[in-house]
């Protein structure tokens, strides 16, 4: 995908290879699935990119392939996400907030309240960890984008959902909060919530490794979404002139026209 604005990657350059000037990125959850396919398509738009994530060999081997930086970072934890600033340095463009995920899916009756616990950490805390810790330096790069992961959970309820579909309705909520905060700055604030995508562990980790009920998840339906398609959504919103905000944008399947409605064969 190309930029249609061959100006746009040379507004306040961080880095310069040869004459070219390169925008930044830091990627939070970089090791894999949505965070890594985006990575890479912020990497083709020419982004000088920050993996970051908790699994060091990972984001290491990606960051090899994308000529990027790989920091190993707990978005849950205060140091490890100072580090990751310390890493960016002053000056930064985008912020793709994609650390996340979701542990068990049982009913409110049931539910394990440390399940629920990661899950407010991971998806709400952590981004405000990130979020804080990055702010100066979008601020300072005068033409900052944060893109929150969020999910078509964060729009609706769905039964075994409450943990997740909380903390992703707070992602939602958080985005459209700094949107009015952070108004008259330099700095738009994206949503984007994807619907069902298959990837090699989000619902694997939901059903905590059980791999028979995660490729339930997927079962017939012809052709969720993959990794890519999210990333390729971000690199676009990340790609449109400075005065364009996308506020959210939600991508389904075609097989899947709302939560509980999902064509199987
Ligand atoms: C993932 C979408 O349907 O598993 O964020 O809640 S769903």
């Amino acid at each position: 995908m190309a930029s249609h604005d061959p100006t746009h990657y040379a507004i306040r350059p961080r880095g310069r290879i040869g004459r070219v000037t390169r925008r930044t990125a830091v990627v939070t959850g970089a090791s894999s699935g949505i965070g890594a396919a985006t990575a890479r398509a912020l990497a083709a738009e020419g982004y000088a990119v920050w993996c970051a994530a908790r699994r060091s060999d990972r984001i290491e081997a990606l960051a090899r392939e994308l000529e990027g930086t790989a920091v190993t970072c707990d978005v849950t934890s205060a140091e490890s996400v100072a580090e990751l600033a310390a890493s960016v340095g002053d000056t930064l463009n985008v912020l793709v907030n994609n650390a996340g995920g979701a542990f068990g899916m049982d009913p409110v009756a049931d539910a394990d309240p440390e399940d629920w616990r990661r899950m407010f950490e991971v998806n709400v805390l952590g981004l405000l960890n990130v979020t804080q810790a990055l702010l100066p330096a979008l601020r300072a790069g005068g033409d900052g984008l944060i893109v929150n992961v969020g999910s078509t959970a964060g729009r609706i309820a769905y039964e075994g959902g409450a943990g997740y579909t909380a903390a992703k309705h707070g992602t939602q909520v958080v985005s459209e909060t700094l949107r009015l905060e952070l108004v008259g700055e330099p700095i738009r604030i994206s949503e984007i919530a994807p619907g069902m995508v298959r990837t090699d562990e989000f619902s694997v980790v939901r059903f905590d490794g059980d791999r028979a009920k995660a490729d339930a998840v997927y079962a017939g339906v012809a052709e969720p979404l993959v990794a890519e398609d999210i990333a390729e959504a971000i690199a676009w919103i990340a790609t449109r002139p400075s005065h364009v905000n996308i506020d959210e944008l939600v991508i389904k399947p075609r097989a899947q026209a709302a939560q509980h409605k999902v064509h199987r064969e």
